[in-house]
């Protein structure tokens, strides 16, 4: 299988590469940093194809997608892995221009993808559509607000594209994880404050990359008449509070 995974240069990205290459497939490894990507594409020549692009520039998507050599065109499998969290503050406090970002990659990054790789799959008649929602797509939390709302657009869409995909034998899954450590994502949401990052895992058992590869995996290793809507993952230390209620 040829497999797209945007997102590839780190955490959940980079162990859907690995895995899928050990797997015997061959990898297009697609992030905007450059140097994670080279050191991937070392590590498994001729199986990983390195390509730089920030899938929120949807003129970038379309030329890196038409430049790839045509030994690499016929996608099998696209993993729609970038996306980020920033911030955590209440809405009435929250960064504008994080909210934009987090919709410019969270929502409009996927589409672009999504949009550019779908006629192939459709023409070939075959292929899956992975799409990274989160648990928190599904579950609010406070602070959850402009991040949680584009995990909730990530599970409709997937749902919405499986009607629109009705009569062929193209399959797409949300995948919506909780809380995953050994990741940038926590680093990443408080802007580099290492500590505050850390806090997030401290003295619990988060899930980690390689139990979200090894479902992204095993959706796509199903026989092809299978197709898996949703599969909602959290480590067991992380399930759900009470409703809040304001009392006098
Ligand atoms: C992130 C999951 O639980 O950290 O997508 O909000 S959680």
């Amino acid at each position: 299988m040829i497999v797209l995974v945007t997102g590839a240069s780190g955490g959940i990205g980079a162990s859907v590469v690995h895995r899928f290459v050990s797997e015997g497939h061959q990898v297009i490894a697609a992030a905007r940093s450059g140097d994670a990507l080279q050191a991937l594409a070392q590590q498994y020549p001729g199986k990983v194809l390195p390509v730089t692009l920030n899938v929120g520039d949807n003129a970038a998507v379309n030329v890196a997608l038409a430049a790839l050599p045509p030994e690499w065109q016929a996608i099998d499998v696209l993993v729609n892995n970038a996306g980020l969290a920033l911030g955590l503050e209440p809405a009435q406090r929250a960064d504008l221009d994080e909210w934009e970002q987090m919709v410019d990659i969270n929502i409009k990054g996927l589409l672009y993808v999504t949009r550019a790789v779908l006629p192939g799959l459709v023409e070939r008649n075959r292929g899956l559509v992975v799409n990274l929602g989160s648990v928190a797509g599904r579950w609010p939390y406070p602070g959850g607000n402009v991040y949680g709302a584009t995990k909730a657009f990530v599970r409709q869409f997937s749902l919405n594209l499986r009607a629109d995909l009705a009569g062929t034998r193209v399959r797409v899954t949300d995948v919506e994880p909780g809380m995953v450590g050994g990741t940038a994502f926590s680093n990443v949401r408080f802007n580099g404050d290492d500590a505050r990052a850390a806090k997030v895992y401290e003295g619990t058992e988060p899930l980690m990359p390689d139990d979200i590869a090894d479902a992204i995996y095993w959706i796509a290793s199903r026989p092809d008449r299978v197709n898996v809507n949703t599969i909602e993952i959290m480590p067991v230390r992380q399930s759900f509070s009470a409703l809040a209620v304001d009392r006098d």
